[in-house]
């Protein structure tokens, strides 16, 4: 039985007044989820603070190195100061933007879990993969990544995130069975693991079509970005989860 997970992913929005009225709108009491939000860096402790015992906050990236000459990186264990339990790795903002190849994220995985935090890996395909008939080659090959630089258990320390690269912040989204194809695969890949991984849909989920990528015997949750922005939209999807 995995344990329905909603996260927030703010990317680079947001405000000091924003964190406070968020969380002065936000009700998830009894949502029946594992609740996290991932603000970007300058409004971790702010939003530590405000999301108390009950939510969980994440990273929206952190280095693969532990410390040293790398200016602007922020580490785990710096992350753990702020009571972060969870970072995101390779989401394809940061894989298309920034240059952060599969090898890289895996690194960056490992430094997460080496320091106990959660990584919530994002997996996904482009929209020329998808047509190309390439699109469950290209997560095999992500989580291969992964594999090969980690070692032992890892799967029951991470979340899995699939995110159709097509379906980011464009207002398209894959239908459920889509994405639940996918999540399957995904599942199946890990092996004796897959069972107890939970598999987050990423992709333009909002209230209005939560429900039914929850319905999939798959889709444990969702990565919510632009809706999740919106605390009384971004409760009504924790509560479509729970
Ligand atoms: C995918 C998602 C959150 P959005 O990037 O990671 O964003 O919900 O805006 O498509």
């Amino acid at each position: 039985m995995r344990t329905p997970l909603v996260a927030a992913n703010w990317k680079m929005n947001g405000s000091r007044e924003f964190a406070e009225q968020f969380f002065t709108a936000l009700d998830v009491k009894g949502a029946g989820c594992t609740v996290v939000i991932c603000p970007p860096y300058p409004y971790l402790p702010l939003v530590a603070e405000k999301a108390g015992d009950d939510i969980a906050v994440g990273a929206q990236n952190l280095s693969q190195e532990a410390s040293g000459a790398f200016t602007g990186e922020v580490s785990a264990a710096m992350l753990l100061d702020w009571k972060v339990d969870y970072a995101i790795v390779g989401h394809s903002e940061r894989r298309s933007l920034y240059g952060e190849g599969s090898e890289l994220v895996a690194r960056k995985f490992v430094a997460a879990q080496a320091a106990g935090l959660i990584p919530i890996l994002c997996v996904g395909e482009t929209l020329q993969e998808r047509e190309d008939g390439r699109a469950l080659d290209v997560i095999a090959a992500q989580l291969q990544a992964v594999k090969d630089a980690a070692e032992g258990d890892i799967w029951d320390r991470a979340v899995i995130a699939y995110e159709p690269v097509w379906a980011i912040g464009t207002g398209k989204t894959a239908t459920p069975e889509q994405a639940q194809e996918v999540h399957r695969f995904i599942r199946e890949n890990l092996g004796e693991s897959g069972a107890a991984v939970q598999i987050l849909y990423g992709g333009s989920v909002k209230a209005a079509n939560a429900e039914a990528l929850f319905a999939q015997a798959d889709i444990d949750g969702a990565l919510v970005g632009g809706a999740s922005l919106d605390a009384e939209e971004f409760a009504r999807i924790c509560r479509a989860a729970g």
